[in-house]
């Protein structure tokens, strides 16, 4: 197996650049601009991804007795509701005042919008390598939320990090637009088993859906370069997948070796 994403932890260093303001600090932000910008009201249904909120509000799915039931002071901070900042809150005698950071990770959620075409963040923030998707951001699983695993593996409402209505999807907390079990550091990518079908080897292997560039190699010797004998395959959909290969004129060769590649962004 070759991944090409050196999961290291990373140190999240701010460099603050020449822009003058920093009113983006917090959600609303100022003259500079805010997240509200591109994600309407928090406590309006706009969502970059189609996600679908509960009461068609992202407040409630994250306050929601009945939803991630994140206590208030998590996110806000002194007495008065506004403005709600990104890096600080009010905290609470189990957690420290992470804002937002606390669950989003800074690095990973930048590295996330440059992977979907949102640049801006770097304007103002200089990152090293994010957290890998397997690293608990600070605030999960602590009593003041029912967020928790940022691997988010089991396909079921309302835990993890499963909150929205009709779909699995959690977070990308590392930025690398692999979600939960599709990310190499979450989900299992193995070979099970290899079939002689007449001529043929169908070559089995355990992956995850919302996968893409997965391919099929072979070599002669075991320590050999790894070709390509499969053009890219793209897995569709969430959670674990079985899917094969036919190799064809597969057992007529003398000694194969395969193996599984994939390309990471
Ligand atoms: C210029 C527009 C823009 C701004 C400003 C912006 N976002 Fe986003 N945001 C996006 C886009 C586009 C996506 C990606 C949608 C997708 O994944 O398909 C996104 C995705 C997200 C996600 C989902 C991450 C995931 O793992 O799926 C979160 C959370 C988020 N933004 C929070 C923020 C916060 C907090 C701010 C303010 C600090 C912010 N955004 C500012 C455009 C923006
Ligand atoms: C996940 C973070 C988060 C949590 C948890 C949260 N809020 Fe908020 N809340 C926000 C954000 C973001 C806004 C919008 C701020 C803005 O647009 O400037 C907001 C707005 C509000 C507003 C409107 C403020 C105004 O003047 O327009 C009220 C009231 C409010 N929240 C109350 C609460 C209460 C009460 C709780 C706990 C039961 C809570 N919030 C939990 C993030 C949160
Ligand atoms: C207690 C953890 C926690 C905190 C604190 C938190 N979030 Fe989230 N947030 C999540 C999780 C988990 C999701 C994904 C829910 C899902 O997809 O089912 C999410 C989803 C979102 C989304 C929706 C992305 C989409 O369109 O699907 C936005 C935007 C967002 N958060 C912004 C914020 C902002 C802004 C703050 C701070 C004011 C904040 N969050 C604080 C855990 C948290
Ligand atoms: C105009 C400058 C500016 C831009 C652009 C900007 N930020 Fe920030 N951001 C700040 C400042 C200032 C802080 C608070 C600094 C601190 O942490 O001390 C901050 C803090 C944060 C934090 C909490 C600290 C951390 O890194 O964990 C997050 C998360 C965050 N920003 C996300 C984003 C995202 C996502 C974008 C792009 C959509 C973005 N920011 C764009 C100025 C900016
Ligand atoms: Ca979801
Ligand atoms: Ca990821
Ligand atoms: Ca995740």
């Amino acid at each position: 197996m070759k991944l090409l994403n050196g999961c290291i932890w990373g140190m999240a260093i701010i460099v603050m650049g020449a822009r003058a303001g920093w009113a983006y600090d917090s959600y609303s932000g100022g003259a500079e601009g805010g997240c509200i910008d591109c994600h309407g009201d928090f406590r309006g249904s706009t969502s970059l991804k189609g996600t679908i909120f509960p009461s068609s509000q992202n407040h409630e799915m994250h306050r929601g007795a009945s939803n991630m039931a994140t206590a208030c002071n998590l996110c806000h901070s002194g007495s008065s509701r506004t403005p709600v900042y990104t890096y600080t809150s009010n905290g609470t005698v189990n957690n420290p005042g992470l804002g937002c950071s606390g669950c989003h990770v800074g690095a990973g959620l930048r590295r996330h919008h440059a992977n979907n075409g949102v640049t801006l963040c770097y304007d103002c923030h200089t990152d090293g390598a994010p957290p890998a998707e397997s690293v608990k951001p600070p605030y999960y699983n602590t009593v003041d939320t029912k967020a928790k695993n940022p691997g988010n593996t089991v396909l079921a409402a309302n835990t993890n990090e499963n909150w929205s209505v009709g779909d699995f999807l959690g977070l990308d907390n590392d930025g690398n637009n692999l979600y939960d079990l599709a990310d190499y550091a979450i989900g299992p990518y193995k070979i099970l088993k290899l079939n002689r079908e007449t001529n043929n080897i169908r070559i089995t292997w355990l992956t995850a859906g919302g996968r893409d560039n997965n391919a099929v190699q072979a070599a002669q010797i075991v320590t050999g370069l790894g070709v390509n004998i499969s053009p890219d395959i793209n897995i569709p959909g969430v959670g674990l997948v079985t899917n094969s290969y036919v190799h064809v004129g597969g057992a007529t060769n003398s000694i194969r070796f395969y193996r599984m590649s994939a390309v990471v962004p």
